[in-house]
């Protein structure tokens, strides 16, 4: 074992050039983008069905599939999207290098740029965007977040863990800030043991939130310490395992451990309790898989809550990315990683996002790194019921590293990014409407539709009722994490399939056991009808339950958080 894999991302940024700025183009082209905006008909969430096709705003997808007009015209054209769903390119343009992005519990999405990957800019930016709208507002920050890991901390506010304190040779800042929804602003939050510059983060069962990896601030190696941000402090929690990889990849097990696996072959898993690593298995391709991506798969009734986990892609360098794909059974004895099914094509800065229905969304990257030339436009469906692929239509623009995809609350997913090299970013956003949204004649499909949820704020183990008219014919109801999305890794996505009886017009939905199922925070709560449509999603706060006055509040998210957990229902889109 070497550490070549733990330092290839550093060498790749290293060896990006430099060329023409196109933010003035950027300016000119979001000027000149549609300003039509969906009417927002304000209706009560109860309603006789007769009304039922005049869906209340709130419930109407970012973009219907007959609402083509909104999208930017383009080449290719999806000719069976009940099969393989459709891409849309939108009118409008990201005004900031999207490097990471959130989705929060009130809609809206938390994109950073910092520096947005040009060491000349010392304009730092982040944005705030409620798809379905026009309004992307952009500001300033006060430190470079740019390469930083993020995760949502149990009271919902984005929690970014350091970022670049300098380019060439690159060092990490130490800093944390924390990001109020509410109030759209930073706070910075306690600093950690040294910089971290590519850092991952996890959200523990306790809502603790675990730290690894990332380029120290004194020099470019990879701080060694872990820790442990509990209690509005960090503490310490050891030693990394033997040459960490660069933004690790990493999942929080049911049995509240932490899996690691990439980009480093060695699997390895993280005990919260004793602090301690232990090597789990080496993946059959052998080597790293640089910005290759993994997901956790939907943890569901059906599977019995068992965990697996899938690796994409990536690359040892050298040119020589791959196209294989492995899972692993971690509730086995003894896990070993299995060959998955082959993709389309090599891909390399690929992004992989749960959909509500459990299948997996895989698309971008490229065969050969950082060159959009070799953009792997076709997206594909992993399911974990078949383990295979499937076509997902095709995008229009080539993604790769800094790009990113991100379920929406409305069951699309967004694709936005590529920063091919520095000071050149790829400003076009596409939209993923899968299969589920359309008949066979490619009228849209009729959606369930979620009326109310009570209580809003649901309590582990606990019933729960979710009004819907269709309650009889509900396949599932899961619950699914926002994500945080960045260099080819959601280090929040996860579903988590719940048990549910149809009774009287409601469903009376369990809510996840504890928090090593579904760590406490904010969800996306879906239903999914009998021909596999989801509904749009309702947020849903989970962990101790409705607070019974003072400051209540789940999880270890600091002092002096504000708890925006009041009330079920979002703002509308375009409200504010
Ligand atoms: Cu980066």
């Amino acid at each position: 074992m070497s550490t070549a894999y733990s330092s290839l991302a550093v060498l790749s940024v290293y060896r990006r050039s430099t060329s023409k700025p196109r933010a003035g183009l950027f300016l000119a082209a979001l000027l000149l983008s549609f300003a039509a905006q969906m009417p927002a008909p304000a209706q009560s969430a109860d309603k006789p069905k007769a009304q039922e096709a005049q869906k209340p705003e709130e419930h109407r997808p970012y973009m219907e599939p007959a609402e083509h007009q909104k999208a930017r015209p383009r080449a290719f054209i999806e000719a069976a999207p009940h099969q393989n769903g459709r891409w849309d390119t939108l009118s409008l343009l990201m005004p900031i290098n999207p490097v990471h992005v959130a989705l929060m519990h009130n809609g809206k999405l938390l994109i950073i740029a910092g520096s947005g990957n040009d060491p000349d800019n010392k304009n730092f930016q982040a944005a705030v965007w409620t798809p379905g709208t026009n309004a992307i507002n952009t500001f300033p920050i006060d430190w470079d977040m740019f390469c930083n890991g993020m995760v949502i901390l149990p009271d919902g506010r984005p929690f970014v863990l350091g970022g670049t304190l300098k380019y060439d040779d690159f060092l990490g800042y130490p800093r944390t800030s924390a990001f109020n929804p509410a109030t759209a602003t930073f706070t910075n939050m306690p600093n950690m043991s040294g910089g971290r510059w590519y850092p991952t983060g996890t959200v523990l069962g306790d809502g603790s939130v675990l730290v690894l990896s990332g380029l120290t601030d004194t020099s470019s190696t990879v701080n060694t310490t872990v820790q442990i941000f509990t209690g509005g402090a960090w503490t310490p929690a050891g030693t990394v395992f033997p040459f960490p990889p660069l933004y690790p990849r990493e999942h929080l097990l049911p049995n509240g451990k932490v899996f690691e696996d990439g980009a480093n072959p060695n699997s390895q898993l993280f005990d919260p309790v004793t602090k301690t690593w232990s090597n789990v298995a080496t993946t059959t391709f052998g080597n790293a898989r640089d910005a290759g991506t993994s997901v956790l798969l939907p943890l569901t009734p059906a599977n019995g809550f068992k965990p697996v986990a899938l690796i994409l892609g990536g690359g040892p360098g050298g040119g020589s990315v791959t196209d294989t794909t492995e899972f692993i059974d971690l509730s086995a004895a003894n896990p070993h990683w299995v060959s998955g099914p082959a993709m389309v094509k090599p891909r390399i800065q690929l992004n992989a996002t749960i959909l509500p229905n459990g299948k997996v969304l895989v698309s971008g990257g490229s065969t050969v790194n950082e060159d959009p030339a070799t953009g792997v436009l076709e997206a594909q469906l992993y399911d974990p019921a078949s383990n295979s692929f499937s076509s997902a239509s095709n995008m229009e623009f080539a993604r790769v590293y800094h790009s990113n995809t991100i379920l929406l609350p409305d069951a699309t997913v967004l694709a936005l990014g590529g920063n091919p090299q520095r000071k050149v970013y790829e400003p076009h956003m596409e939209i993923y409407s899968p299969a589920y949204l359309f008949n066979s004649n490619g009228t849209p499909a009729s959606r369930p539709v979620i009326t109310h949820v009570q209580p809003a704020r649901i309590a582990y183990g606990a019933s729960f009722r979710v009004r819907t008219p269709q309650a009889a014919n509900i396949r599932s109801v899961v619950l699914v994490r926002p994500g945080a999305v960045t260099h080819a890794f959601d280090m929040e996505q996860r579903l988590v399939g719940l048990t549910f009886n149809a009774a009287y017009g409601d469903l009376v939905v369990k809510a996840p056991a504890n928090g090593n199922l579904a760590p406490p925070g904010y969800y996306m709560l879906f239903i999914v009808n009998d021909y596999g449509v989801p509904s749009v999603a309702k947020f849903v706060h989970l962990g101790k339950g409705e607070k019974k006055g003072g400051h209540g509040g789940d999880g270890d998210h600091g002092h002096g958080g504000d708890d925006h957990g009041h009330g079920d229902d979002h703002k509308k889109p375009g409200q504010h």
